[in-house]
Formats: C-alpha cells, structure tokens, sequence
C-alpha cells in the first residue's frame, strides 16, 4: 500500500514512511515561508549558514528522532551521531544548497536519510520551492512524487553531468577543473546547480546522467543516493566505495558503463588517490 507520494506502508518495526514523508514536507514549508532568515559563515566566506539552516535541523532532529524512538540523529549543523550509535540513524541536511537559498535560487533541497544498521535504507529529497519530493525505501523503487521514476539509458556521449569545484576547499579545486576538462569533449554537456541531493535525485528520474564531486559529507548525498540506487543508479567514490561516515569523493552514474567512464575520467587525476584525510 503506497500513499499519494509513492511513499510504501511500513512494515513491522520500521518506521511509518507516511508520517516521515509528512514531516519532510512540514519542514520544507518552514523553510519556503521563511524570509526573516539570517545568514553566517561557517570558517570560510563560501560557507554559509542561515538561521533557517539551524531551524529546519532543531525541527528534523525533534521531529524524526520523535517518529523513530531510539534513532540517532547525524546533521550538518552540529549534530554529529554516528553510524555506530543505533540500529537506526538519521542523515540530514536541512537545506542542501544553502548559498542558493540564501540568494533565493529556488534550486535547493531538504535531505533526509535513514540507516540502518550503518547501510542506506530510506532517503527523502524535498524542493522546498517546487514542493517536489523524491523518495525510495531500499528494495521497493523510486519516486517523485508517487510516480515510479527511473534513469535515463543515454550514453556517455549523450550524457549531462553535474559537478563542482569544492568551493569550500578551494585548494581543491583545480583537480576538479581537470576532470571536466577531460570529461567535456566525451559528454553533452555540464551542470553546476549547486545542490548535490537535487542534482543526484535529477539523476534518478532521468534529467542528468553524471555526477562527480571530489569532496561531499554525508548529508549532502546519502539520501539522493538511496533513491538514485533505487532507480536504478550506481555510485562509488575513488580508490573505494563512497563513504557514508565522513568527507568523501562522490561519483554516481545512469549505467555502470557509464560510471566505469567516469571513473577512468576521474582517475586520470586522482589515480586512486582521494587528495584530503577522510
Ligand atoms: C552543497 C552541496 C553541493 C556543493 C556545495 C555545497 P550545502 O551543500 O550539496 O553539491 O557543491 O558546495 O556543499 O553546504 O549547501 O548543504
């Protein structure tokens, strides 16, 4: 039995996906009706934080953790569970794309993952702006919005890939110039959107069929990683599987051909080597 977002009923001792899915749309329309937001940096000018930022994430943990008694609770803003702490945690990102909301680019997401037992099980991305949910709960499909969703069968050449330039580490940055210097000429074409969990869960219904960034944490992509799988996505990081605890490589695909392109694309920078302490 699914509701009207496709989100699955809940089977015996999990947590109840509508309830869930309803607490991420609530915080997304916290977040679109908030214009009194302040903003901060976190260490560098490119690294902000809004007041919406941290009020979105008091409402998630308050939230999500309430649903879910037991759960952990691992946020950008300073909650920092870790995979270990329960059967069941929380990965969350209460607004993934804050520069561009902060400058009131409606291309942001509000990200929600839920581990268990340290493995993806359920991932909710949210639009706050086009009120667009993604969501998935491994093993039973992908969804935006009650509609199944699935990625796209273009091939490398044809592909649209997303990616940045570690704009919170610049010394990191020329690398990643690299690599889409390589991959440009073997593509269509590249985004930069902003937001790793809007542009990863484009991924998933089909819209792009690329992804690469040299360092995200957690919260910007477990959850969107989760439904791309679920849509028939791949992902990996460099020299290893992406890492779901701390800072990682992410490079995710439609196909694993196409991830095995990517990832020799990204290797004729990197060699296997990630270029930072995880
Ligand atoms: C953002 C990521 C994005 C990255 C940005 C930023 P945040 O997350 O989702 O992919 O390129 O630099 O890290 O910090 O806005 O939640």
């Amino acid at each position: 039995m699914m509701n009207s977002d496709g989100i699955p009923g809940s089977m015996p001792n999990e947590p109840d996906f509508v309830s869930i899915e309803r607490i991420v749309r609530e915080s997304g329309r916290r977040v679109r009706g908030n214009h009194a937001f302040t903003v901060s940096t976190k260490g560098s000018v490119e690294n902000l934080v809004t007041s919406a930022d941290l009020e979105n994430e008091r409402f998630l943990r308050s939230e999500l953790t309430a649903a879910l008694p037991g759960s952990a609770f691992m946020g950008e803003e300073g909650d920092e569970a870790s995979l270990s702490d329960s059967e069941w945690v929380w990965i969350v990102d209460p607004i993934d794309g804050t520069t561009n909301f902060s400058r009131g680019i409606p291309m942001c997401a509000v990200s929600v993952a839920l581990f268990r037992n340290a493995e993806p099980y359920a991932g909710f991305v949210l639009n706050p702006f086009m009120d667009v949910m993604y969501s998935a709960v491994r093993g039973r499909g992908a969804f935006k919005d009650g509609n199944p969703i699935h990625v796209s069968d273009r091939d490398f050449k044809s592909s649209l890939l997303s990616t940045a330039y570690c704009c919170y580490e610049k010394s990191l940055a020329e690398g990643c110039f690299r690599v889409s210097e390589i991959l440009y000429p073997r593509i269509n074409d590249i985004r930069r959107i902003g937001t790793a969990a809007l542009e990863l869960s484009l991924m998933a219904e089909g819209a792009g069929e690329l992804y690469f960034e040299i360092r995200l944490s957690p919260w910007d992509h477990a959850a969107a990683l989760t439904i791309l799988a679920e849509a028939g996505g791949c992902y990996t990081g460099i020299g290893g599987d992406v890492r779901f605890d701390g800072p990682s490589p992410v490079l995710a695909a439609n196909s694993e051909e196409n991830l095995a392109l990517l990832s020799e694309a990204v290797n004729e920078v990197y060699r296997g080597r990630v270029p930072y302490r995880s």
